[in-house]
């Protein structure tokens, strides 16, 4: 008898662990990971893809970049087409960069909130090649 209410003991102790496991996990998740909507982007000679890239506003976004052919570089003007920069600016970045370099296969995030509504500019600004110029995309955040 003894060996059998061992095992049952057993049993017990790890049905209670579990329960106890699942009843804390959905407190395990950050909320402030849960409301970030991720976007991944490759960029290649001489695009980026998505583009244009379509969020609302309000919406705190991650762009996930990542190089597929060869280093580039990732360039965001934080004002909507048609404002200059003596406004608010419409994209609020998590550390702010004047050009966020991709390594090649190096999936980068580049983190913002989308304030403003409008058409934002991006741009590749690391020198890759023949239509380097050319390596252009568009953000558009919709009200
Ligand atoms: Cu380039």
């Amino acid at each position: 008898m003894r060996p059998h209410s061992l095992v049952l003991a057993l049993m017990g102790a790890t049905l209670a662990f579990t329960i106890t496991t699942n009843a804390k996990s959905p407190y395990a998740v950050p909320s402030a990971a849960a409301d970030v909507q991720v976007i991944n982007v490759t960029a290649k000679k001489y695009e980026f893809n998505p583009s244009p890239i379509q969020v609302k506003a309000g919406t705190r976004v991650q762009l996930r970049i990542t190089a597929t052919d060869r280093a580039h570089g990732f360039k965001i003007s934080e004002f909507p087409e048609g404002v200059d920069d003596h406004g608010k600016p419409g994209l609020i970045f998590s550390s702010p960069q004047d050009c966020w370099k991709l390594e090649k296969n190096q999936p980068l995030a580049v983190e913002f909130v989308a304030q403003i509504p409008g058409t934002y500019a991006f741009k590749c600004c690391v020198h890759c090649g023949l239509h380097h110029g050319s390596m252009k995309g568009e953000l558009i955040v919709v009200p």
